[in-house]
């Protein structure tokens, strides 16, 4: 979890080589099936660009739909989900029949970086949501919808809080130690990620 562009997508790819599990980004989901133009991708493109959260009911259909596949049986790491109150109680449903999750990793970094991070890629990717304007929506919306969900994973002991300024190596040096202090293990590893 970490507000846009804070490094989900970026230290998912590190953590789920690391620790061998597949990542589940909603946010790729959503826009491989807007580039693709299917009927879910037209029905969210408007709402994805805009930088609004899609409907949970959507979201989490997708999810579910995405975890009871063969790769996701052993292990694996949602990135940029749960978003919302809701998806945190469907997500408690969904892996209460074969587990449990093992931490929530926040990624933290200041306004100003964020933007500077965002717009920069802006330049070399185009996405339609890194506008200014879109980027301060997506702040905003995160701060209202998604920040209060970090307190029920704080109560729950499973937060870990990761530095997210630095290079890219750094922070995927500080989140693997912290998952692997916590007994999380890495692939090869005895312990299961
Ligand atoms: P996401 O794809 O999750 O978009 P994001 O918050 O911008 O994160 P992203 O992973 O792309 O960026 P990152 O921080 O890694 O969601 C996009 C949209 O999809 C949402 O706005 C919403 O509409 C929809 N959506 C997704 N999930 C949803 C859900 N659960 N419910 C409802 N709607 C949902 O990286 C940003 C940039 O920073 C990159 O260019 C990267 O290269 C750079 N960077 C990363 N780490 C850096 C570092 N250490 N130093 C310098 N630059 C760094």
């Amino acid at each position: 979890m970490g507000p846009p562009g804070s490094g989900k997508g970026t230290q998912a790819a590190f953590i789920a080589s690391a620790f061998d599990v597949p990542a589940i980004s909603t946010g790729d989901i959503f826009r491989h099936h807007i580039s693709e133009r299917t009927e879910l991708g037209v029905k969210v493109k408007a709402i994805v660009d805009a930088g609004d959260y899609v409907p949970d009911s959507l979201t989490n259909e997708l999810v579910a739909d995405r975890l009871s596949q063969p790769d996701a049986a052993k292990g694996f790491l949602l990135d940029g989900y749960p978003r919302t109150l809701d998806q945190v109680r469907f997500l408690d449903e969904l892996v209460a029949a074969d587990g449990k999750l093992e931490a929530v990793i926040r990624l933290t970094a200041d306004d100003e970086e964020l933007i500077s991070r965002l717009t920069h890629r802006a330049h070399e990717q185009g996405r339609a949501d890194d506008t200014e304007q879109a980027i301060r929506h997506r702040q905003n919306v995160y701060n209202e919808q998604t920040a209060p969900i970090l307190e029920v994973y704080r109560e729950r002991g499973l937060l870990v809080e990761v530095d997210g300024i630095g290079t890219v190596d750094e922070v995927a040096a500080r989140i693997r130690e912290s998952l692997i202090a916590r007994g999380i293990g890495e692939a090869g590893d005895t312990a299961a990620a």
